[in-house]
């Protein structure tokens, strides 16, 4: 019988993760100097608090605190996609959420691959925020069409990329030289090409459509367009950026700073204008510009409950009604303001915001705890548990992403005035059908996370609920 050794899939997620990293660094260097940064912040952080250290020892592992949490690629057709899913299996990531991006002006819909297990998380959290053009959003019906066949044309993977893909499906993993050739193979359609596939007229009149159609249809494959490490302040980092040279965009998407983070606050610095190359009717090259790829940061909270969600979209609505931030920045002060004004209405205790119901927690038995001072009533539920210290609670972090920062994150690096409009039009269902596989459905899998907690907890409290 033969024996095989097959690499994990979280070693293969970690080293193609790393192998991202160092490529999307010599590509962009402002994004070295974004990570340089984030290190240094994060180091300030850590010195400074002693308890959050203390935290963090605990449930994470420091030293790669400052390690790249997840990236962004957007593909032009079905085929791509599918091939994509199978490709991040290998990885252990796995479509989690959709995202109909429509609703905002930019006219993809999304997923995000991620591993889902906790063990897994903390192997290698990486993850890539993957989204899809909508065509049918294009509504010249001949650009639509050129689009289309540009796109059928193009094969954004290695013959090696599939042969492995392929061979890691039927065999059931890869063997240790078969994973480094497949992270390198991989690797490849994730690269930069400053030689667009399309003429300069044609690039022109795909991005007078909608910059993101030009960024999709114009080149050989789905560059990575941005890398997000983990900032444990990001507020510092946001404001430290000019000082580096870097040019943050005008505010950080999502909630605002508070006691205890919720869901997740992200900011990038602006998309680079970078020299690329069409081909014109002469076969020679010309050259041009094109602005797509830039570097953000992620700071993460609690999970929220589809009540807390709903109270964190109201919210967010609410203080957008009064002021929308401007891209210049021109009002991102009056923006933050009302923000945090509006959000007072959100608890910030975490005992408040698990008696609301608004966000999941992970329940465990408190170490120490006298049992026999438990009545049996008492030690069958949860409630009573948590009350009487014999069971404590900590926040599920929130492991996906939000549309409205998701759009203020496209939109920031599109250029600015592009604000376009489309008719909201969500379609998982279509979505699904072209990935090949159902999107693991978020709020589910949080609630089996927390109810999984408070299980095992009863389960340890049921030789005392039994007795008497
Ligand atoms: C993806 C933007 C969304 C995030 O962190 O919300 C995103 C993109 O620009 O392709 O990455
Ligand atoms: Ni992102």
């Amino acid at each position: 019988m033969k024996l095989t050794n097959f690499v994990s899939a979280d070693a293969i997620r970690a080293s193609f993760s790393s192998a991202m990293s160092s490529m999307y660094r010599t590509e962009v260097p402002a994004y070295g100097t974004l990570l340089s940064l984030v290190a240094k912040v994060n180091a300030q952080t850590l010195a400074a608090s002693p308890e959050l250290r203390h935290r963090l020892e605990q449930t994470d592992t420091l030293d790669r605190i400052s390690e790249e949490r997840h990236g962004a690629i957007r593909v032009g057709t079905a085929a791509e996609l599918s091939m994509l899913r199978r490709a991040f299996a290998i990885m252990g990531m796995y479509p989690v959420g959709y995202y109909d991006l429509s609703e905002a002006g930019v006219p993809v819909h999304s997923t995000a691959f991620r591993p889902v297990s906790d063990a897994a998380l903390k192997v290698n959290p990486f993850r890539v925020f993957t989204s899809l053009l909508r065509l049918d959003l294009i509504s010249d019906a001949t650009l639509r069409e050129e689009a289309r066949r540009t796109l059928e044309r193009r094969q954004i993977f290695s013959g090696n990329a599939i042969s492995l893909i392929e061979k890691a499906e039927a065999d059931g993993g890869l063997d240790a030289d078969e994973a480094t050739q497949f992270v390198r193979e991989v690797l490849e359609t994730f690269r930069w090409h400053d030689r667009a596939s399309v003429s300069g007229e044609l690039y022109n009149r795909l991005h007078d459509a909608h910059r993101l159609v030009a960024d999709v249809v114009s080149f050989k494959g789905p560059h990575i367009n941005h890398l997000t490490p983990r900032t444990l302040d990001i507020d510092a980092v946001q404001e430290l950026m000019p000082a580096h040279g870097i040019s943050p965009k005008a505010v950080i998407e999502g909630p605002p700073a508070r006691a205890c983070p919720i869901l997740l606050r992200q900011t990038s610095f602006k998309a680079l204008e970078e020299d690329v190359s069409f081909h014109n009717a002469e076969g020679q090259w010309e050259s041009g510009s094109h602005t797509a790829r830039f570097g953000e940061i992620e700071h993460r909270g609690i999970a929220l409950t589809p009540k807390g969600r709903a109270l964190y979209d109201q919210l967010l609505a609410k203080s957008r009604e009064v002021v929308r931030p401007a891209a210049d920045g021109s009002n991102a002060d009056d923006y933050l303001s009302e923000l945090a004004r509006v959000f007072e209405a959100f608890p910030d205790d975490w005992n408040s915001i698990r008696e609301q119901g608004l966000g999941y927690f992970r329940y465990s038995v408190a170490e120490c705890f006298p049992q026999n001072s438990l009545s049996s009533r008492e030690a069958s539920n949860i409630a009573a548990l948590v009350a009487m210290g014999a069971v404590r609670f900590d926040p599920i972090v929130y492991e996906d992403f939000l549309p409205v920062s998701a759009a203020g994150i496209f939109q920031s690096n599109l250029g600015d005035d592009t604000k376009q409009n489309f008719t909201a039009s969500p379609s998982q269902q279509e979505f699904e059908s072209q990935l090949g596989a159902a999107v693991l459905d978020e709020f589910a899998h949080y609630e089996s996370l927390e109810r999984a907690s408070i299980d095992a907890c009863l389960r340890h409290f049921k030789p005392v609920a039994l007795a008497s």
